[in-house]
């Protein structure tokens, strides 16, 4: 089908892991003809899980696209993982989309991870909608799990339409004027709530509806939009992905209400320093698209998945890749529908599409087609800070390279994973969001690869930093048989707010350091900020300005003005009560309500601390914590025994904070920098 901007819906699925979301989207792909017979999980045949892992995990780990017909509209389904290892997958495909579907599974609610990535979509404007899934279990209580949407994801959220009578199918509350009996609240009810809700943003409708005068069609139509739009309206439809029940109302839900391109919020782009960019969907101009997800096979290469934001992408032209000057053909222009691809001539403003063979596009690149969109970048979307970590080595050196090219390859495909190598330690650490994450990953690298790795847990990477303001000079003097050297520098430090790194001024008057010398006492100092003065680690957040010092017409060099600049900085820092500060990082756990008391104790007992903690409705619960990585990278072990290997836990990095005295101590006297002079 041909299809305008105005056609497409782009929805992506989210919610928790094994809530039904990719049975959710195999059921609207049955229900739209888009395949022949629905698959299912267990059986590793939906559309959505084909990868042989998620195959043999029965859980998606990598965000899918499904495009298809249905009615009027063209359809891009993307549906997510649900795990909250792999949440930076799933954030990273919401800029694609104008909407999402929040799942819920019917016999649990909304946990709080699921909270958590609901407000992301609230966030970033995006139109919400509510699936409560797997109605047809035994004795689902469908209105308390109404309720508790409304008190956890806001009371805003309200039925389009409700379970009939014996959970067979659904009863429309909505467009046609259905009746029938529904298994809690009415038809009636349910329609005015959703009246009662859309006319509050409009005066006029509201006077009409209080003269209880009949409502204008049209209008309504516009008001609900409006409301969805502002988020002031997430409606719930209810089904079963397993019998079908209520999926072709879902279906007409979100083709008749969701919105096309033109009428969502548009994905933000900067541009340089400017915070606004022109982008415009309705702009028939320039071609740019956004990388939001890319797909490594080791067979077929790498594959980028682009939504086009302004102007039509056309198969065969050429296309920028951020600010590189030479072009890429664009060349297999293709539709997805899971792993089968469809070749396609263009995809028009608003679509997404994909573009196989593009071995140097990364996730998050912008492509467009003119020079003038050089700079354009999509506003940057919060994704957690991976910090659990695996140091990696492999036992047979001729391998190392293979290994370091596969990390590289992983790390491509998943935005929460980074490879780092600590040169000051000589290793290669591997880091995700938890102890899944990263098996998954090596699970990869191992079968699919076909490598030898072995892991162990990594150094922690501390930090210096100081607390105080002080002055340091240094002159560095050297008269060895011929040329000398010579230079003399003076420098202030101060602590800088955290996360600001380091600033460095030139204050020289009257040229005591020649221009000329300033980038090299700049570099003496970055060789001790990034070796560390007092411990070995990295600096951060201080402040350095050179206000004096002496240069000599003859024996003045750069090697000179380094060493006075390293030296003086290091007479600065001894003087500034330098610290080392560790990395501290949030936990969110889920353990069994029995155990816990043990798991707070043990929390405490590392130095961490619970800072919240809800039960669920599976009487499990949730502990959103902080503690320090150094007590949590053997923590899987640990949260095992403690919980009789029931508990659960993903953990990002928050900030980095002072270490006990007696530890610096112990770092500090382990700390033998090599002297050179
Ligand atoms: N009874 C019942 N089971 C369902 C329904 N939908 C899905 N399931 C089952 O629930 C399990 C999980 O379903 P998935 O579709 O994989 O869930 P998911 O949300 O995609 O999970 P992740 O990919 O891990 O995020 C599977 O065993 C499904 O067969 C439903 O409507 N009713
Ligand atoms: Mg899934």
């Amino acid at each position: 089908m041909a299809y305008l901007t105005q056609d497409i819906l782009n929805l992506a699925l989210i919610g928790g892991a094994g809530v039904g979301k990719t049975t959710v989207a195999e059921a609207m792909l049955y229900k739209a003809e888009a395949i022949n017979a629905q698959g299912n999980v267990d059986a590793g045949t939906t559309v959505a899980d084909y990868l042989p892992r998620e195959k043999s995990m029965q859980h998606s780990l990598a965000p899918t696209v499904c495009s298809f017909d249905c009615g009027a509209r063209h359809i891009n389904l993307i549906d997510n993982p649900g795990f909250p290892d792999f949440i930076g997958r799933m954030l990273a495909a919401l800029p694609a989309v104008e909407s999402v579907a929040i799942v819920v599974d019917a016999n649990l609610g909304v946990d709080s991870h699921t909270m958590k990535i609901a407000q992301y979509a609230a966030d970033r404007n995006l139109c919400r909608m509510v699936i409560v899934n797997k109605m047809d279990s035994e004795n689902v209580d469908l209105e308390a799990i109404t309720e508790q949407i409304k008190e956890t994801l806001g009371s805003e959220c309200l039925p389009i339409n409700l379970p009939n009578v014996d959970l067979s199918d659904v009863v429309d509350c909505f467009f046609d004027g259905s009746t029938g009996d529904t298994n809690f609240s009415s038809v009636e009810e349910a329609h005015e709530q959703i009246i009662d809700q859309i006319v509050e943003i409009d005066e006029d409708l509201m006077a009409l509806y209080l003269d209880e005068e009949e409502l204008p069609e049209e209008r309504l139509h516009e008001v609900f939009e409006q409301s969805l739009r502002e988020g002031h309206l997430v409606p719930i439809c209810y089904t079963s992905a397993l019998t079908g029940a209520g999926i072709d109302s879902l279906l007409t839900t979100m083709t008749r209400l969701m919105p096309n391109p033109t009428e969502g919020n548009p994905a933000q782009f900067v541009s340089g320093d400017a915070d606004e960019t022109s982008i415009d969907l309705e702009s028939s101009g320039h071609v740019v698209g956004h990388v939001f997800n890319v797909v490594e096979d080791q067979f077929k290469g790498r594959m980028a998945l682009l939504r086009v934001h302004q102007g039509t992408l056309r198969n065969g032209s050429q296309m920028y890749v951020d600010d590189a000057r030479k072009a890429m053909k664009i060349q297999h222009l293709t539709q997805l529908l899971g792993e089968q691809q469809t070749e396609i001539e263009e995809a028009v403003a608003g679509d997404i599409c994909a573009i196989p063979r593009a071995e140097d596009v990364k996730y998050n690149a912008v492509m467009h087609d003119s020079h003038d969109e050089d700079g354009v970048r999509m506003k940057p979307i919060e994704l957690p800070i991976p910090v659990y970590g695996l140091a990696i080595s492999t036992p047979d050196d001729s391998n190392a390279q293979k290994v370091s090219e596969a990390l590289q390859t992983v790390a491509i495909e998943d935005p929460s994973i980074a490879v780092d190598h600590v040169v000051a330690l000589n290793e290669t650490v591997l880091r995700g969001l938890g102890e899944m994450h990263l098996r998954v990953v090596l699970e990869e690298l191992r079968e699919d690869h076909g490598l030898t790795i072995d892991t162990r847990v990594p150094a922690i990477e501390y930090r210096e930093t100081i607390t105080a303001a002080a002055e340091g000079h240094h002159r560095h003097k050297k008269q060895s048989g011929g040329a000398g050297q010579f230079g003399e520098v003076y420098l202030k430090v101060e602590p800088t707010p955290r996360g600001v790194g380091f600033v460095f001024e030139d204050n020289i008057v009257g040229g005591v350091i020649p221009g000329q010398f300033i980038p090299a006492v700049e570099k003496g100092v970055l060789q001790v900020m990034q070796t560390g003065a007092i411990s070995g680690h990295e600096m951060q957040d201080i402040k350095v300005s050179v206000y004096d010092g002496k240069h000599h017409s003859v024996d003045s060099k750069e090697i000179a003005f380094v060493q006075a600049g390293k030296r003086a900085f290091m007479d600065a820092v001894a003087k500034a009560r330098p610290i080392v500060m560790e990395p501290i990082v949030d936990i969110n756990l889920n353990v069994p309500n029995d155990c816990m008391g043990d798991v707070a104790g043990d929390l405490s007992s590392m130095g961490g601390m619970v800072k919240g903690s809800e039960v669920q409705p599976d009487n499990s619960v949730e502990i959103q914590g902080q503690a320090p990585l150094r007590e949590l990278q053997t923590y899987h072990s640990r949260l095992s025994s403690v919980s009789g290997g029931r508990g659960s836990y993903s953990m990002q990095f928050s900030h980095y904070a002072p270490i006990q005295a007696q530890l610096q101590k112990e770092l500090a006297e382990a700390f033998h920098p090599v002297e050179e002079e």
